[in-house]
Protein backbone atom coordinates (compact mmCIF):
# COMPACT_ATOMS: atom_id res chain seq x y z
CA UNK A 1 0.00 0.00 0.00
CA UNK A 2 1.40 3.29 -0.71
CA UNK A 3 1.72 6.29 1.97
CA UNK A 4 3.07 9.22 -0.06
CA UNK A 5 2.30 10.74 -3.15
CA UNK A 6 6.13 10.42 -4.54
CA UNK A 7 7.78 9.79 -8.36
CA UNK A 8 6.74 6.55 -8.25
CA UNK A 9 2.94 6.78 -7.28
CA UNK A 10 2.44 9.77 -9.98
CA UNK A 11 3.66 7.54 -12.72
CA UNK A 12 1.40 4.27 -11.44
CA UNK A 13 -1.59 7.06 -11.03
CA UNK A 14 -0.70 8.44 -14.98
CA UNK A 15 -0.41 5.06 -16.20
CA UNK A 16 -3.78 4.25 -14.99
CA UNK A 17 -5.50 7.69 -16.31
CA UNK A 18 -4.17 7.14 -19.33
CA UNK A 19 -4.76 3.62 -20.14
CA UNK A 20 -8.53 4.13 -18.86
CA UNK A 21 -8.87 7.36 -21.03
CA UNK A 22 -7.22 6.07 -24.16
CA UNK A 23 -8.94 2.42 -23.70
CA UNK A 24 -12.38 4.02 -23.48
CA UNK A 25 -11.58 6.63 -26.57
CA UNK A 26 -10.80 3.13 -28.72
CA UNK A 27 -14.27 1.66 -27.30
CA UNK A 28 -15.94 5.22 -28.66
CA UNK A 29 -13.76 5.10 -32.30
CA UNK A 30 -15.09 1.71 -32.61
CA UNK A 31 -18.53 1.54 -31.46
CA UNK A 32 -20.17 2.44 -34.53
CA UNK A 33 -18.82 -0.15 -36.18
CA UNK A 34 -21.63 -2.03 -34.78
CA UNK A 35 -19.74 -4.68 -33.70
CA UNK A 36 -19.91 -4.15 -29.51
CA UNK A 37 -23.71 -4.24 -29.17
CA UNK A 38 -23.85 -3.65 -25.70
CA UNK A 39 -24.70 -0.09 -24.12
CA UNK A 40 -21.62 1.75 -23.08
CA UNK A 41 -21.47 3.75 -20.11
CA UNK A 42 -18.26 5.93 -20.87
CA UNK A 43 -15.79 7.17 -17.55
CA UNK A 44 -14.05 9.75 -19.61
CA UNK A 45 -13.42 12.88 -17.46
CA UNK A 46 -13.85 10.57 -14.07
CA UNK A 47 -10.73 9.03 -14.91
CA UNK A 48 -8.57 10.19 -11.39
CA UNK A 49 -10.47 8.81 -8.47
CA UNK A 50 -10.41 5.01 -9.31
CA UNK A 51 -6.86 5.68 -10.60
CA UNK A 52 -5.29 7.31 -7.38
CA UNK A 53 -7.78 4.39 -5.40
CA UNK A 54 -6.81 1.95 -6.78
CA UNK A 55 -3.00 2.68 -4.95
CA UNK A 56 -4.06 2.08 -1.78
CA UNK A 57 -5.42 -2.12 -2.34
CA UNK A 58 -4.23 -5.34 -2.85
CA UNK A 59 -5.64 -8.38 -4.34
CA UNK A 60 -7.74 -9.39 -1.17
CA UNK A 61 -9.30 -6.37 -1.22
CA UNK A 62 -12.85 -6.83 -3.10
CA UNK A 63 -14.43 -3.79 -5.08
CA UNK A 64 -17.94 -3.76 -6.53
CA UNK A 65 -19.05 -1.08 -9.05
CA UNK A 66 -21.83 0.31 -11.29
CA UNK A 67 -23.29 0.52 -15.00
CA UNK A 68 -19.98 3.01 -15.22
CA UNK A 69 -17.61 0.50 -14.02
CA UNK A 70 -14.59 -0.04 -16.92
CA UNK A 71 -12.52 2.56 -15.12
CA UNK A 72 -12.93 0.81 -11.62
CA UNK A 73 -11.73 -2.18 -13.37
CA UNK A 74 -8.79 -1.30 -15.57
CA UNK A 75 -7.67 0.44 -12.31
CA UNK A 76 -8.20 -2.48 -9.80
CA UNK A 77 -5.74 -4.68 -12.69
CA UNK A 78 -8.71 -6.35 -14.29
CA UNK A 79 -7.50 -8.63 -17.31
CA UNK A 80 -7.92 -5.74 -20.66
CA UNK A 81 -8.18 -8.36 -23.29
CA UNK A 82 -10.92 -10.00 -21.41
CA UNK A 83 -12.87 -6.71 -20.67
CA UNK A 84 -13.22 -5.55 -24.51
CA UNK A 85 -13.85 -9.23 -25.62
CA UNK A 86 -16.60 -8.92 -22.78
CA UNK A 87 -18.10 -5.45 -24.62
CA UNK A 88 -17.52 -7.27 -28.04
CA UNK A 89 -20.16 -10.27 -26.28
CA UNK A 90 -17.13 -12.91 -27.17
CA UNK A 91 -16.76 -16.35 -24.95
CA UNK A 92 -13.28 -15.13 -23.95
CA UNK A 93 -14.97 -12.35 -22.50
CA UNK A 94 -14.67 -11.67 -18.70
CA UNK A 95 -18.09 -12.55 -18.08
CA UNK A 96 -18.08 -15.45 -21.10
CA UNK A 97 -19.38 -13.01 -22.95
CA UNK A 98 -23.35 -13.28 -21.24
CA UNK A 99 -23.07 -9.90 -19.70
CA UNK A 100 -21.45 -6.82 -21.88
CA UNK A 101 -19.76 -3.55 -20.44
CA UNK A 102 -22.24 -3.82 -17.15
CA UNK A 103 -21.43 -7.23 -16.09
CA UNK A 104 -17.52 -6.81 -15.31
CA UNK A 105 -16.09 -9.10 -12.99
CA UNK A 106 -12.52 -10.76 -12.56
CA UNK A 107 -11.84 -12.63 -9.20
CA UNK A 108 -8.42 -13.54 -9.24
CA UNK A 109 -8.00 -9.40 -9.12
CA UNK A 110 -10.49 -8.34 -6.33
CA UNK A 111 -13.07 -7.29 -8.85
CA UNK A 112 -16.02 -8.66 -7.88
CA UNK A 113 -18.59 -7.27 -10.25
CA UNK A 114 -20.67 -4.56 -11.59
CA UNK A 115 -24.37 -4.45 -12.64
CA UNK A 116 -26.56 -3.10 -14.41
CA UNK A 117 -29.09 -2.12 -11.73
CA UNK A 118 -28.25 1.01 -9.85
CA UNK A 119 -27.46 0.60 -6.60
CA UNK A 120 -27.65 -3.46 -6.95
CA UNK A 121 -23.53 -3.94 -6.16
CA UNK A 122 -23.59 -1.51 -2.75
CA UNK A 123 -25.23 -5.14 -0.42
CA UNK A 124 -23.03 -7.19 -3.14
CA UNK A 125 -19.70 -4.98 -1.68
CA UNK A 126 -21.55 -5.06 2.04
CA UNK A 127 -22.24 -8.87 2.05
CA UNK A 128 -18.47 -9.49 0.94
CA UNK A 129 -17.29 -7.15 4.00
CA UNK A 130 -18.44 -9.43 6.01
CA UNK A 131 -15.92 -11.94 5.82
CA UNK A 132 -13.52 -9.86 5.63
CA UNK A 133 -14.24 -8.21 8.83
CA UNK A 134 -12.42 -11.61 10.07
CA UNK A 135 -9.24 -11.07 7.85
CA UNK A 136 -6.21 -10.98 9.71
CA UNK A 137 -4.51 -8.82 6.83
CA UNK A 138 -7.39 -5.64 7.34
CA UNK A 139 -8.76 -6.08 4.27
CA UNK A 140 -11.48 -3.90 3.17
CA UNK A 141 -14.00 -4.21 0.16
CA UNK A 142 -14.98 -0.50 -2.02
CA UNK A 143 -18.30 -0.03 -3.19
CA UNK A 144 -18.24 2.67 -5.89
CA UNK A 145 -21.58 4.03 -6.51
CA UNK A 146 -23.10 7.17 -8.00
CA UNK A 147 -24.48 9.72 -6.76
CA UNK A 148 -28.01 8.73 -8.09
CA UNK A 149 -27.26 5.49 -6.12
CA UNK A 150 -27.84 7.55 -3.35
CA UNK A 151 -31.82 7.45 -3.84
CA UNK A 152 -31.89 3.42 -3.78
CA UNK A 153 -33.19 1.83 -0.81
CA UNK A 154 -30.41 -0.58 -0.87
CA UNK A 155 -27.91 2.57 -0.22
CA UNK A 156 -29.97 2.89 3.26
CA UNK A 157 -29.98 -0.58 4.17
CA UNK A 158 -27.03 -1.50 3.17
CA UNK A 159 -25.31 1.58 4.93
CA UNK A 160 -27.11 0.75 7.88
CA UNK A 161 -25.84 -2.69 8.28
CA UNK A 162 -22.05 -1.74 7.83
CA UNK A 163 -22.24 0.56 10.73
CA UNK A 164 -24.21 -1.97 12.99
CA UNK A 165 -21.98 -4.59 11.95
CA UNK A 166 -18.97 -2.78 12.09
CA UNK A 167 -18.01 -4.01 8.35
CA UNK A 168 -14.86 -2.36 6.66
CA UNK A 169 -16.21 -1.30 4.06
CA UNK A 170 -15.34 1.61 2.27
CA UNK A 171 -18.23 3.52 0.05
CA UNK A 172 -16.91 5.68 -2.53
CA UNK A 173 -19.40 7.92 -4.13
CA UNK A 174 -18.60 9.49 -7.69
CA UNK A 175 -21.41 12.49 -7.72
CA UNK A 176 -21.03 13.44 -11.36
CA UNK A 177 -24.13 15.85 -10.42
CA UNK A 178 -26.57 13.75 -13.08
CA UNK A 179 -28.45 10.68 -13.20
CA UNK A 180 -29.40 10.37 -16.61
CA UNK A 181 -31.02 13.51 -17.47
CA UNK A 182 -31.45 14.67 -14.32
CA UNK A 183 -29.47 17.14 -11.78
CA UNK A 184 -29.15 16.18 -8.33
CA UNK A 185 -31.25 19.40 -7.88
CA UNK A 186 -34.55 17.71 -8.76
CA UNK A 187 -33.96 14.67 -7.17
CA UNK A 188 -33.24 15.26 -3.51
CA UNK A 189 -34.58 17.74 -1.15
CA UNK A 190 -32.97 21.23 -1.68
CA UNK A 191 -30.04 21.81 0.84
CA UNK A 192 -30.25 17.92 2.12
CA UNK A 193 -26.22 17.57 2.40
CA UNK A 194 -25.94 13.69 1.72
CA UNK A 195 -22.47 13.72 4.07
CA UNK A 196 -24.85 15.23 6.53
CA UNK A 197 -27.18 11.92 5.87
CA UNK A 198 -25.12 9.41 5.84
CA UNK A 199 -23.93 10.23 9.18
CA UNK A 200 -27.41 10.44 10.69
CA UNK A 201 -27.20 6.43 9.71
CA UNK A 202 -23.68 6.44 11.64
CA UNK A 203 -20.95 6.61 9.09
CA UNK A 204 -18.09 9.00 8.62
CA UNK A 205 -17.43 10.63 5.59
CA UNK A 206 -15.35 13.14 3.68
CA UNK A 207 -15.90 15.31 0.44
CA UNK A 208 -13.61 16.08 -2.12
CA UNK A 209 -12.51 17.42 -5.67
CA UNK A 210 -12.40 14.29 -7.27
CA UNK A 211 -10.43 15.74 -10.02
CA UNK A 212 -7.36 17.25 -8.19
CA UNK A 213 -4.97 14.41 -8.05
CA UNK A 214 -3.27 15.60 -4.43
CA UNK A 215 -6.86 16.08 -2.77
CA UNK A 216 -7.95 12.53 -3.96
CA UNK A 217 -5.02 11.11 -3.25
CA UNK A 218 -5.13 12.39 0.67
CA UNK A 219 -8.85 11.70 0.72
CA UNK A 220 -8.16 8.16 -0.34
CA UNK A 221 -5.36 8.11 2.37
CA UNK A 222 -7.42 9.07 4.82
CA UNK A 223 -10.87 6.78 4.11
CA UNK A 224 -8.41 3.81 3.56
CA UNK A 225 -6.28 4.07 7.00
CA UNK A 226 -10.11 4.30 9.00
CA UNK A 227 -11.25 1.93 7.31
CA UNK A 228 -8.73 -0.91 8.13
CA UNK A 229 -7.51 0.61 11.32
CA UNK A 230 -10.96 0.86 12.67
CA UNK A 231 -12.99 -2.17 11.04
CA UNK A 232 -15.96 0.36 10.05
CA UNK A 233 -17.44 1.88 6.84
CA UNK A 234 -16.62 5.01 6.03
CA UNK A 235 -18.37 7.33 3.07
CA UNK A 236 -15.82 9.17 0.18
CA UNK A 237 -18.17 11.54 -1.61
CA UNK A 238 -15.78 12.75 -4.64
CA UNK A 239 -17.30 15.42 -7.13
CA UNK A 240 -16.22 15.30 -10.88
CA UNK A 241 -18.37 15.10 -13.83
CA UNK A 242 -19.07 12.76 -17.17
CA UNK A 243 -18.21 13.58 -20.53
CA UNK A 244 -20.14 12.13 -22.70
CA UNK A 245 -23.74 11.27 -22.72
CA UNK A 246 -24.95 9.16 -20.11
CA UNK A 247 -24.77 5.94 -22.24
CA UNK A 248 -22.97 5.75 -25.66
CA UNK A 249 -20.07 7.50 -27.20
CA UNK A 250 -21.42 10.87 -28.14
CA UNK A 251 -21.66 14.43 -26.39
CA UNK A 252 -25.10 15.27 -25.52
CA UNK A 253 -25.31 18.86 -24.58
CA UNK A 254 -27.17 19.79 -27.30
CA UNK A 255 -30.13 18.29 -25.61
CA UNK A 256 -30.35 21.04 -23.23
CA UNK A 257 -30.05 19.31 -19.38
CA UNK A 258 -27.15 20.45 -18.97
CA UNK A 259 -25.54 23.88 -20.98
CA UNK A 260 -22.18 24.10 -22.79
CA UNK A 261 -20.81 26.57 -19.88
CA UNK A 262 -21.14 23.99 -17.27
CA UNK A 263 -19.32 20.93 -19.66
CA UNK A 264 -17.02 23.65 -20.75
CA UNK A 265 -15.73 24.43 -16.70
CA UNK A 266 -15.70 21.23 -15.92
CA UNK A 267 -13.54 20.36 -19.01
CA UNK A 268 -10.43 22.72 -17.85
CA UNK A 269 -10.19 19.99 -14.78
CA UNK A 270 -9.03 17.40 -17.20
CA UNK A 271 -7.86 14.40 -15.42
CA UNK A 272 -5.04 13.72 -17.99
CA UNK A 273 -4.00 17.35 -18.03
CA UNK A 274 -3.65 17.56 -14.43
CA UNK A 275 -1.99 14.50 -14.75
CA UNK A 276 0.20 15.82 -17.10
CA UNK A 277 0.85 18.76 -14.78
CA UNK A 278 1.65 16.81 -11.38
CA UNK A 279 4.38 14.55 -13.51
CA UNK A 280 6.21 18.16 -14.33
CA UNK A 281 6.08 18.94 -10.72
CA UNK A 282 7.89 15.89 -9.87
CA UNK A 283 10.49 15.86 -12.60
CA UNK A 284 9.46 13.23 -14.80
CA UNK A 285 10.62 13.72 -18.28
CA UNK A 286 8.99 13.37 -21.36
CA UNK A 287 10.89 10.24 -22.52
CA UNK A 288 9.75 8.47 -19.24
CA UNK A 289 6.19 9.48 -19.66
CA UNK A 290 6.14 8.62 -23.62
CA UNK A 291 7.05 5.25 -22.91
CA UNK A 292 4.69 4.70 -20.39
CA UNK A 293 1.67 5.80 -22.63
CA UNK A 294 3.04 3.45 -25.63
CA UNK A 295 3.09 0.42 -23.38
CA UNK A 296 -0.12 1.27 -22.52
CA UNK A 297 -1.69 2.07 -26.35
CA UNK A 298 0.25 -1.26 -27.32
CA UNK A 299 -1.75 -2.88 -24.71
CA UNK A 300 -5.36 -1.24 -26.27
CA UNK A 301 -4.55 -2.45 -29.61
CA UNK A 302 -4.00 -6.18 -28.19
CA UNK A 303 -6.75 -6.41 -26.57
CA UNK A 304 -8.97 -5.10 -29.24
CA UNK A 305 -7.56 -7.72 -31.90
CA UNK A 306 -7.81 -10.37 -29.34
CA UNK A 307 -11.65 -9.64 -28.80
CA UNK A 308 -12.04 -9.18 -32.46
CA UNK A 309 -10.71 -12.55 -33.20
CA UNK A 310 -12.45 -14.80 -30.31
CA UNK A 311 -15.54 -16.46 -31.16
CA UNK A 312 -18.90 -15.58 -29.44
CA UNK A 313 -20.53 -17.75 -27.38
CA UNK A 314 -22.48 -20.84 -28.01
CA UNK A 315 -26.42 -21.02 -26.90
CA UNK A 316 -25.79 -23.40 -24.15
CA UNK A 317 -23.20 -21.85 -23.37
CA UNK A 318 -25.64 -19.31 -22.44
CA UNK A 319 -27.77 -20.90 -19.84
CA UNK A 320 -24.59 -21.88 -17.47
CA UNK A 321 -24.05 -20.14 -14.41
CA UNK A 322 -20.69 -18.47 -15.66
CA UNK A 323 -19.50 -17.09 -11.97
CA UNK A 324 -18.66 -20.41 -10.45
C1 LIG B 1 -32.96 0.37 -10.21
C2 LIG B 1 -32.70 1.14 -11.46
N1 LIG B 1 -33.37 2.27 -11.70
C3 LIG B 1 -33.13 2.98 -12.84
C4 LIG B 1 -32.20 2.53 -13.75
C5 LIG B 1 -31.91 3.36 -15.01
N2 LIG B 1 -30.61 4.00 -14.85
C6 LIG B 1 -29.49 3.49 -15.39
S1 LIG B 1 -28.12 4.37 -15.03
C7 LIG B 1 -29.02 5.50 -14.17
C8 LIG B 1 -28.36 6.71 -13.57
C9 LIG B 1 -27.62 6.45 -12.34
O1 LIG B 1 -26.99 7.64 -11.94
P1 LIG B 1 -25.74 7.60 -11.04
O2 LIG B 1 -25.90 6.58 -9.98
O3 LIG B 1 -25.49 8.99 -10.59
O4 LIG B 1 -24.58 7.09 -11.98
P2 LIG B 1 -23.95 7.80 -13.28
O5 LIG B 1 -24.69 7.25 -14.45
O6 LIG B 1 -24.12 9.25 -13.14
O7 LIG B 1 -22.53 7.36 -13.27
C10 LIG B 1 -30.37 5.16 -14.15
C11 LIG B 1 -31.43 5.94 -13.48
C12 LIG B 1 -31.54 1.32 -13.48
N3 LIG B 1 -30.63 0.83 -14.31
N4 LIG B 1 -31.77 0.67 -12.33
MG1 LIG C 1 -24.35 10.46 -11.43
Amino acid sequence: MVHTLNKSVVLEIHKKIFLIRETEEKIAKEYSNQKMRCPVHLSIGQETVPAVLSNFLNNQDLVVSTHRGHAHYISKNGNLKKMIAEIYGKVTGCSKGNGGSMHLIDKSVGFYGTSAIVGNSIPIGVGLSFNLAKSKNKNLSVVYLGDGAVEEGSFYESLNLAAVKKLPTLFVCENNLYSVYSPLSVRQPKNRSIKKMVKSIGVDSLESDGNDIKKVFNSCKIGINYVRNNRKPFFLFFNNYRWREHCGPNYDNKIGYRTEKEFKDWKKYDPLLISYKVLKKFNITDKVVKEIEKLQTSKIISAFKFAEKSKFPDKKQLMRNIYR
